[in-house]
This record gives structure tokens, C-alpha cells and sequence, in this order.
């Protein structure tokens, strides 16, 4: 056990102090220790091949459903929320495709938190010699989503993102994993109770049980991650880079709650343009226009796919 000379309440309360000064908007807290329940179904998806190419998400299994195996002496997981809301609306022209609102800023999202994450660490090791920290989001092979709903950051939807009764669920999570002790915070109440709105949503059925999400029929999946030249599972509908479908018919995603962040404000050289206008785009502009975005893990020859799909799918 390290020695942190600070009572653990005191501790706790620095800690969240330092991670919304660091522009997180909540900061809960969870005991390091197996996952066994979500492993389970970690489990049973990957068997069932719903992770589709991504076949790191199984070659991290045992890391994934166990801090020890990332950090061998993690004691205190710290879920963190940090909001990419907007005011700004899709456009509901069929001539317009649809970018999802995380990506449509002009940086990465990752390169953000990444950035945070590290100076609030650094703020937290500061507080004692004793303290070590490690800190991921999206990245690393810790499940965010399991810890956010562990710690009460908030719970799992049926869409499977992780959504907060105040704010919605248009939020990253950031995960940190630490080895100084701290008492847990507790989960909160799924209020998702007989609402099925996202499931009924989702235009491909990816959604194929409540809480069970088939990345192979998700529209998000196939055009970010999937590296073929075709996409032959399911149509886009008009869906260019990721799909924000069953979270925009969310009750709980009330317009409101907004990203102070300005990087999340949209992109004017994409935004809202045309298929005709996005199809011209050269290599070199498209690495010019997408630089530091999240646009550009699709690389250019996905983004075109998934542009010509998409609008092949029109019916005119
Ligand atoms: C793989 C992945 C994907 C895949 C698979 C999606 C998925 N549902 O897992 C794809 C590429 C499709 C994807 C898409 C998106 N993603 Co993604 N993705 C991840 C990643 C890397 C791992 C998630 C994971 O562990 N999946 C494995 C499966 C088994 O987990 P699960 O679906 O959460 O399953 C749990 C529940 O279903 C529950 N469960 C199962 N059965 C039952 C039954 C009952 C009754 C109950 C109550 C629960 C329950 O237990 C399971 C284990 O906890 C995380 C980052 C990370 N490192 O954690 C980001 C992450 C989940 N993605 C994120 C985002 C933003 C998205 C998109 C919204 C992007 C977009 N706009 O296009 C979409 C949303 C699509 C959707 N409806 O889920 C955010 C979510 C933030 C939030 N508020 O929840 C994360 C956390 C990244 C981050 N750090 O911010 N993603
Ligand atoms: S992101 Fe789109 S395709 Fe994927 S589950 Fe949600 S609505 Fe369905
Ligand atoms: S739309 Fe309804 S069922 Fe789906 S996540 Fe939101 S509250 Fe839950």
C-alpha cells in the first residue's frame, strides 16, 4: 500500500478539483479489480465476431477486463466526461452527407484529452512522490465505457454509449488508471426503462438486442474502421464518417449542454457541403483540409469510398 499523507476524503477532493480545472466536465471515481461481469460479455461479443476487423479488441482481452495487466499496482480507476456538444444541426438536405458531430471540429479529439491528460497527471503525481498515474481515452486497452458506468460517470444505453441524465451522452470518456487508494463513487440508475427510441432508430439493425451493438451492420464501423475497398454489409444512409442516429433521437440528448471547447465548432470548409463539392476534393486537400482531425483515420481513399457509396444510394 503507498502512503499518501492526506486523508483519503481529502485526496478524493483534490483530485476531482484538479480534473475539472483541467476542463473535464465530471470526474468519478472506481476500485481497480477484475471486470468479470463486462468481461463476460466482452466475451461472447468477440466470439460472435461483432467486433468485425478489429481484431485488437481481442488480442487485448486479458488487459482489457483487468487494470493489474496495464498497471500492476492500479488501485483507483478515475472516469472522466469531457463534452463535444454543439449548437450547430445536420443538415436535413439529401444532397448533404452526414459527418458525425464528433468529427466535425478541426482537431482530433484524442490529441485534445491526450494533452489534458498529461498536465493533469502530472498535477496529480504532484500532490504526493507516492502517486503514479496512466492515462488513456479511446486508446488503450482499458474499457472507458465499463469504468464510466462502474464509477456512476453514467450508465450504459441500449445504444451502448454511456449517457449522463443531465447532460446526454455526447461526451468522451477519459480513463485513468492510479495506484494511490480512494473510496468509489457509486453507479447511478439506468434510465433508459422502457424507452427503445435508438433501437427502432438505427436504419442498418445494428442495434441487434438492447445494449448489444454489431459493428460489422454499424454504419460508424464501416465507415471508419473497415480498411476494404467495399463496403458491401450495408447501405450509408447518408452517412460519410461515423452516424450519430441513436444518439440524436435520445431523450436525454437535449440541445443544451454544450462543449465550451471551441475545436468541436464545425469545420466551414466541410461542413454542410455537397456531395458534388466534398467529390472534388484532391488527395492533397483532403490532407490539408483534415489534417489533425479524426476525418483522417479514414485516409482519403475511405473517405471517397464512403462518399461514392453513399451517394449511390440516393434515389433521385
Ligand atoms: C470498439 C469501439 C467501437 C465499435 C463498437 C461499438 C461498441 N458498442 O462497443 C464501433 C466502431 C462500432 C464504435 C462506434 C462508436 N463509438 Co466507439 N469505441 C469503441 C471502443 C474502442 C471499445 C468499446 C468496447 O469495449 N466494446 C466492446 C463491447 C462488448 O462493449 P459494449 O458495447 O460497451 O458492451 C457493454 C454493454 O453492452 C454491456 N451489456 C452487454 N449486455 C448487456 C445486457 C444488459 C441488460 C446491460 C444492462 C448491459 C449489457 O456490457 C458490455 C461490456 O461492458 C471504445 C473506447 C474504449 N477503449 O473503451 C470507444 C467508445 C465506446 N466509442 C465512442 C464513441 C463516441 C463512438 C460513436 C458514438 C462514434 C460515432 N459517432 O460514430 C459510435 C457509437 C456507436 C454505438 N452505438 O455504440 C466513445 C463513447 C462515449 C460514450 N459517451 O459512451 C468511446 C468510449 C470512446 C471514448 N473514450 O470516448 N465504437
Ligand atoms: S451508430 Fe448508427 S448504425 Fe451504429 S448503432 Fe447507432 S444508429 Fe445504428
Ligand atoms: S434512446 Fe431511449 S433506450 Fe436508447 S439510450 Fe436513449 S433513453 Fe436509452
Amino acid at each position: 500500500m503507498i502512503s499518501v499523507l492526506m486523508p483519503m476524503n481529502e485526496l478524493k477532493e483534490k483530485i476531482r478539483r484538479l480534473c475539472t480545472d483541467a476542463g473535464f466536465s465530471n470526474a468519478r471515481f472506481s476500485r481497480a479489480g477484475i471486470l468479470k461481469e463486462e468481461a463476460k460479455y466482452l466475451r461472447q461479443w468477440l466470439d460472435e465476431n461483432r467486433h468485425g476487423g478489429m481484431s485488437w479488441m481481442d488480442s487485448s482481452y486479458g488487459k482489457r477486463t483487468d487494470p493489474a495487466a496495464v498497471m500492476s499496482d492500479a488501485k483507483t480507476v478515475i472516469s472522466l466526461s469531457y463534452n463535444y456538444d454543439t449548437p450547430y444541426e445536420h443538415s436535413q438536405s439529401q444532397d448533404v452527407p452526414k459527418i458525425s458531430r464528433y468529427a466535425w471540429g478541426t482537431r482530433d479529439y484524442h490529441k485534445i484529452l491526450k494533452g489534458k491528460l498529461r498536465k493533469l497527471c502530472a498535477d496529480i503525481e504532484r500532490i504526493s512522490e507516492a502517486i503514479n498515474c496512466r492515462y488513456y481515452t479511446d486508446d488503450g486497452p482499458v474499457m472507458d465505457k465499463a469504468w464510466a458506468v462502474r464509477s456512476g460517470l453514467g450508465w450504459m444505453g441500449k445504444n451502448t454509449n454511456v449517457i449522463d441524465k443531465d447532460s446526454g451522452s455526447f461526451f468522451f470518456i477519459a480513463t485513468i488508471l492510479m495506484n494511490a487508494e480512494i473510496e468509489p463513487d457509486r453507479a447511478v440508475e439506468d434510465l433508459c426503462r422502457e424507452c427503445t427510441l435508438c433501437v427502432s432508430a438505427c436504419p442498418t439493425g445494428a442495434i441487434y438486442d438492447e445494449y448489444k451493438v454489431d459493428s460489422n451492420l454499424c454504419i460508424s464501423y464501416q465507415t471508419i474502421e473497415n480498411r476494404s475497398d467495399k463496403i458491401t454489409e450495408i447501405d450509408l444512409h447518408g452517412w460519410i464518417f461515423g452516424c450519430d442516429i441513436c444518439q440524436d433521437v435520445c431523450p436525454f440528448n437535449r440541445p443544451g449542454t454544450f462543449s465550451t471547447d471551441e475545436h468541436f465548432i464545425p469545420n466551414r470548409l466541410v461542413f454542410n457541403k455537397t456531395y458534388d463539392e466534398l467529390l472534388q476534393m484532391s488527395e492533397s486537400g483532403f490532407k490539408e483540409t483534415f489534417a489533425g482531425t479524426p476525418v483522417m483515420r479514414a485516409k482519403y481513399a475511405g473517405w471517397m469510398r464512403n462518399l461514392r457509396k453513399a451517394r449511390s444510394e440516393l434515389k433521385r
